[in-house]
């Protein structure tokens, strides 16, 4: 550059920037207050709706890998998916259990305007736990459960998701995630030797192998033991660390609903749960929206939580509606 376009520079540069502020900042100004105004309200989510589809998983019995009633509840789930018009893959791996039991896993995914770029997963997982190890009763310790809370509570919101995008789209392209062999950890009764990650087996091989090469999602939600009677919802620390901005969109969104008793803007206990290998091996942000109990001294999860208790009869469709219209109305807001 020439000296004295040195001087001309800079103001040029000051006019340049005073005709654009003077010039187009009026509208600019306001297209963005109206944008950041404009709050979209989802369609309503029907509680009665995701009570039966939870129902309708726990009618099979526990889904339990390996057995019929979850190879049953599988076929159902990915029917549902397609019903509503997803695009709907699945994933079958051999997964190694805690114990050397080889689990005939499947993971399924229903993915809503697959060719948008622009993502948001929900997940859930749809197994249920082998044993009831935290039962009062020492006898239903090897036990499963019907996991109506534990398994069926997340998917049976995302079942109603699902039905209602199919009436109704976001703008953005959204994928339902049904991991499976989440449930199958150590036994609170084994004595002996432990292997690592031995939860969240079906997030941990879509983690590394995941539906699409090189799926992408701006972030994840997922729902843990999201329908239990009295069920709240505190920042799950992990999550609060990882997708901070996320949690607090979640947070404000349920206390501007009117959720705000559910939702405690308070941190509750970290937990090793599928939005960690979500977040590790996908690469994804993941916030996990799990009951916290924060006074039940056997577990931050509450009493029925691994217990032959949880069952339908302990599902409250209020926790359901406030979680499930919460996620709506957070993911029909995202441009
Ligand atoms: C552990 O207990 C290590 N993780 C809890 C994850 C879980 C189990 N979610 C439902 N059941
Ligand atoms: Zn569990």
């Amino acid at each position: 550059m020439k000296i004295k376009n040195l001087f001309i520079a800079p103001i040029l540069l000051l006019a340049f920037t005073g005709v654009v502020a003077c010039g187009s900042s009026k509208k600019t100004d306001d297209t963005e207050a109206i944008e950041k105004k404009v709050v979209i309200k989802a369609p309503a989510f029907d509680a009665d709706s995701a009570y039966a589809y939870v129902k309708a998983q726990t009618d099979f019995g526990p889904r339990v890998p390996n057995t019929q009633a979850h190879r049953d509840c599988g076929e159902y789930l990915a029917k549902q998916l397609e019903k509503y018009g997803a695009k709907v893959y699945n994933q079958y791996a051999d997964l190694e259990a805690w114990d050397g039991t080889i689990l005939k896993a499947r993971n399924i995914i229903g993915a809503f305007n697959p060719d948008n770029k622009k993502r948001v997963m929900l997940c859930a997982h749809w197994d249920s736990r082998p044993y009831a190890d935290y039962d009062a009763d020492e006898k239903n310790h090897k036990k499963p459960i019907d996991g109506a809370n534990d398994g069926a509570s997340g998917v049976g919101v995302l079942l109603e998701i699902a039905r209602q995008i199919q009436k109704e789209a976001p703008t953005v392209g959204i994928d339902i995630i049904f991991f499976d062999a989440e449930d199958y950890g150590t036994p609170a009764w084994h004595r002996g030797s432990y292997k690592a990650h031995d939860w969240c087996l079906g997030s941990q091989y879509w983690g590394r192998t995941p539906h699409v090469q090189g799926y992408f999602a701006r972030y994840g939600i997922l729902l843990d033991m999201v329908g239990g009677k009295g069920g709240t919802f505190y920042y799950e620390p992990y999550s609060y660390r990882t997708a901070r901005k996320e949690v607090k969109k979640i947070w404000n969104k349920a206390h501007e609903l009117g959720y705000g008793s559910y939702f405690v803007k308070q941190e509750g206990s970290e937990v090793t749960d599928d939005h960690v290998y979500v977040n590790q091996l996908a690469r994804i942000p993941c916030v996990d929206i799990i009951n916290y109990d924060p006074v039940y001294e056997n577990s931050s999860f509450g009493p029925t939580w691994h217990t032959v208790n949880d069952n339908i009869h302990n599902i409250d469709r209020n926790t359901l509606k406030a979680v499930g219209q919460t996620v709506m109305d957070v993911i029909y807001n995202e441009k």
